[in-house]
C-alpha cells in the first residue's frame, strides 16, 4: 500500500549519498522538532536498518501470533466465541500485511523479509513460543498479551517514520478490541465453576511472566533502545513500559479475584507503582535462543503453510501476467 507511488530513482540517489555530519544533524533536528520522516527523505543507513530490523520483527510476531489462537478455533466454546476469535486471528494477519507494506518503504521486499523469517535468520516475539494449553489460554494470550503490545505500540503510533507510525494507529484501535475479548473471557471464567477458575487462574500462572518478557531485556541490557529513542522511534525504555502494564494489570487480576503468580509483587505508595520480583532472564535468552517449547512447532508450521500456499501465489503471478499482456495487446 505505501510502495505506491514511490520514486525510484530518488530513493536510489538517496542511497548512494554519503552520509555527512551535516545529514545527520539535518535529520536528527527534523526528528527532534517531531517531523515524520517519509521513505523518500534522506536517512541515516543505521536508521534505516534499525526500522526494517523492528518492523519486520513486528511483522513476523503478527503472523506467527496467529497458531497459538488458531489452535482453538476448532474447540471454542460456542459458535459466538468461534466467530469473534476467528475475527481476531485475521486482524493479526492484517497488522502482519500493513508492517510488511511498511517496511517496504524502506527498500526490502516482502519475500525478502518472508525468507528471513523460514531461514530462521529474523526474530520474532518470544511470546509466541508458549502453547495454548486450555481456552482459559485464549482468555490469557488476549488480555495480557495484547495487553502488552497495547502498552508497546500506543506509542509507536507516534513513531518518528511515516509509515510505520500510520499503520499503528489501525492496528492499536484493534489490539485494543482483541485486549477486551480476551479479558471478558477470563472475567466469564472467574464467575464460573471452581474448576474455570482454577483454568483462568493457571492460565495467568503460565502467561504472566512471558507478558512481562514481551518488552525486551532490561534497560540496562537493552542494545539497541538508546539509540532508537534519539531517533524517535521508541518512546519509552522497555522498563518504562514494563512497569505501566503491570501498574495497569495488576488490579484487572484482582478485580476478577485472580492472584499474580509473584509473591515479591507489592503495591509502593511512596513511588505509585507496583513493585515485581525478578524476571528469568535465562528462560527469554533460551526461548530467542530457538529453545523455548513452541519454536520448532511455530516454524515448522509456518514453513509447511508457505509451502501449501505456493499454488495460491503462483495462480496470483499468472493472472497478474494475463492482465498485463492483455493490457498491452
Ligand atoms: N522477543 O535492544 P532491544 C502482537 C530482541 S505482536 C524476541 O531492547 P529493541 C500480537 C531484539 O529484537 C507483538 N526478541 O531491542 C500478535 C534485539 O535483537 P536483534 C510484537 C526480542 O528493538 C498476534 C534484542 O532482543 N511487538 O502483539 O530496541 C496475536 C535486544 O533488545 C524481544 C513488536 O514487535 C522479544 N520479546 O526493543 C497477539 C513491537 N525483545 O534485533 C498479539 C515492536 C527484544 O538485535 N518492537 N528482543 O537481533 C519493539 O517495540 C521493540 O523491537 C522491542 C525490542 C521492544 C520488542
Amino acid at each position: 500500500m505505501y510502495t505506491q507511488g514511490l520514486d525510484q530513482k530518488s530513493s536510489q540517489s538517496a542511497e548512494i549519498k554519503v552520509e555527512s555530519a551535516e545529514d545527520n544533524a539535518r535529520f536528527q533536528a527534523h526528528v527532534d522538532a517531531e517531523e515524520k520522516i517519509e521513505p523518500k527523505d534522506w536517512m541515516p543507513e543505521a536508521y534505516r536498518r534499525t526500522l526494517v530490523r523492528q518492523i519486520s520483527q513486528h511483522a513476523h510476531s503478527e503472523i506467527i501470533g496467529m497458531q497459538p489462537e488458531g489452535n482453538w478455533l476448532t474447540r471454542a466454546p460456542s459458535l459466538r466465541r468461534k466467530s469473534i476469535l476467528l475475527a481476531k486471528i485475521q486482524d493479526e494477519a492484517g497488522h502482519g500485511l500493513y508492517l510488511y507494506s511498511a517496511a517496504e518503504t524502506l527498500g526490502i521486499s516482502r519475500e525478502q523479509m518472508g525468507d528471513q523469517l523460514l531461514a530462521g535468520t529474523a526474530k520474532y516475539s518470544s511470546i509466541f513460543n508458549y502453547p495454548t494449553l486450555t481456552w482459559a489460554d485464549i482468555g490469557a494470550v488476549g488480555w495480557l498479551v495484547d495487553g502488552a503490545a497495547i502498552m508497546n505500540q500506543i506509542p509507536l503510533c507516534r513513531c518518528s517514520y511515516g509509515p510505520y507510525s500510520r499503520a499503528m494507529i489501525r492496528i492499536c484501535k484493534e489490539e485494543s478490541f482483541h485486549q477486551r475479548q480476551g479479558y471478558e473471557i477470563m472475567v466469564e471464567l472467574c464467575r464460573g465453576s471452581k474448576e474455570q477458575k482454577e483454568m483462568a487462574q493457571d492460565a495467568l500462572n503460565r502467561w504472566w511472566w512471558p507478558s512481562l518478557m514481551m518488552f525486551g531485556p532490561s534497560d540496562k541490557d537493552s542494545q539497541h533502545s538508546a539509540q532508537s529513542m534519539a531517533w524517535k522511534i521508541k518512546r519509552f525504555s522497555n522498563d518504562e513500559l514494563r512497569q505501566k502494564f503491570v501498574d495497569v494489570t495488576v488490579p484487572q487480576a484482582e478485580f476478577i479475584g485472580l492472584k499474580m503468580p509473584d509473591d515479591d509483587l507489592v503495591y509502593d505508595e511512596e513511588s505509585g507503582h507496583y513493585r515485581y520480583g525478578e524476571i528469568n532472564w535465562q528462560e527469554f535468552t533460551d526461548v530467542l535462543a530457538g529453545n523455548g517449547q513452541c519454536n520448532r512447532e511455530r516454524m515448522r508450521t509456518r514453513r509447511e503453510a508457505h509451502q501449501n500456499g505456493a499454488w495460491v501465489r503462483e495462480a496470483a503471478q499468472a493472472h497478474a501476467a494475463k492482465k498485463v499482456a492483455r493490457a498491452a495487446a
